[in-house]
């Protein structure tokens, strides 16, 4: 390294330092984020590939102000129902898989995260289980977190391609504390980040549902002590920044709003919408659901368990999933 980019690099070090970083770097904060963005410029110069079911123009409207939109009816009842067969063939056999499943309960710790056959067969069957990257193992998972109604949006929100970036099926409520993904969910850009709830069934208020405030994707951002991102170095914990968050959209008056959508309905929402669980009423209801995130090709050209590979990449209606480089063998197994 010449001695002027040692000196630069020092220099900006100790900056991080002093003043940690407050926003998104503004080079990088897609179109739509930014300061008066003109959605009919860009849908003149932009048009979608494929015409979505739904008013694109009023959906991107929508999203401007809220930091969310839900896409209703878009997914085909049977493309869900393959989807939930493979997860049953996994859960019921994981023996037969390789997979990594995080369960948040005191008894699994210190390895709350294992890969599947690692955990007793009823313990997946019950609540506080995340199922994480089934799309690797299952085509029917690519399909749906692939479909060109999600993928239209993401590519005008981005105006760059789409990567999938991770996934997590739920079959119960989460009851996770008040929360925006962008700094837990990495990819080299926070700003680049999006996720969709697709309800796998018609979702109960006792289920312990997804709640959201509705704007908060414009609230200043918190501050880990270490910056907008989480570290292990932060000096903040999660249930700081829950409290934070609470206390700024309740201050700024901001409507919390709880998410019963049906099946096949989608919600898209923002890195930095405030959104969490609610908490489950009825112990035996379900709120079967699969959450996928996602982010661009820009901020995202590795694998997030490979950042040094040249991801295998597969090309679902013009959205890259890549594979996983660390489960090679469990890649489209369900097909
Ligand atoms: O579905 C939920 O309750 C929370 C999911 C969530 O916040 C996430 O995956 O980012
Ligand atoms: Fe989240």
């Amino acid at each position: 390294m010449g001695l002027l980019r040692k000196i630069a690099t020092k220099i900006s070090d100790v900056k991080d330092f002093l003043i940690p970083d407050t926003e998104f770097a503004a080079n990088t904060v897609p179109w739509i984020d930014q300061e008066n963005p003109s959605i009919d410029a860009f849908l003149e110069k932009k048009p979608p590939r494929i015409t979505p079911p739904y008013n694109l123009k009023e959906k991107l409207t929508d999203w401007q102000k809220n930091g969310y939109v839900v896409l209703e009816n878009i997914i085909p009842k049977e493309m869900i129902d393959n989807f939930w067969n493979d997860f049953e063939k996994l859960v019921r056999n994981p023996d037969d898989y390789d997979l990594s499943v995080r369960i948040d309960l005191e008894e699994f710790k210190p390895n709350q995260e294992r890969n599947i056959k690692d955990f007793p067969k009823e313990a997946l069957l019950g609540k506080y289980v995340k199922i994480n990257d089934f799309h690797n193992s299952s085509v029917a998972g690519k399909k749906l977190m692939s479909h060109p109604s999600i993928v239209t949006f993401l590519e005008a929100i981005f105006d760059q391609q789409v990567v999938a970036l991770q996934s997590l099926i739920f079959m119960y409520g989460s009851q996770q504390p008040t929360h925006q993904d962008f700094p837990w969910v990495t990819a080299k850009i926070p700003s680049q980040l999006a996720a969709a709830w697709i309800a796998l069934e018609d979702i109960k208020i006792d289920s312990g549902p997804l709640y959201y405030y509705v704007g908060s994707h414009k609230i200043p951002k918190f501050n880990f002590g270490t910056g907008i991102l989480f570290k292990p170095s932060s000096t903040k914990s999660p249930l700081d920044f829950a409290a934070y968050l609470d206390k700024t959209c309740t201050d700024r008056k901001l409507c919390k709003e709880t998410l019963l959508i049906k099946k096949g309905d989608v919600l898209i929402w923002h890195a930095a919408l405030a959104h969490g669980g609610s908490m489950i009423t009825n112990p035996a209801q379900t709120r079967k659901s699969f959450v996928c995130h996602y982010s661009t090709v820009e901020a995202l050209p590795f694998h997030r368990n490979a950042v040094n590979q040249i991801p295998v990449k597969q090309d679902y209606n013009g959205m890259l999933i890549y594979n996983n480089p660390l489960l090679p063998q469990s890649e489209d197994v369900l097909k």
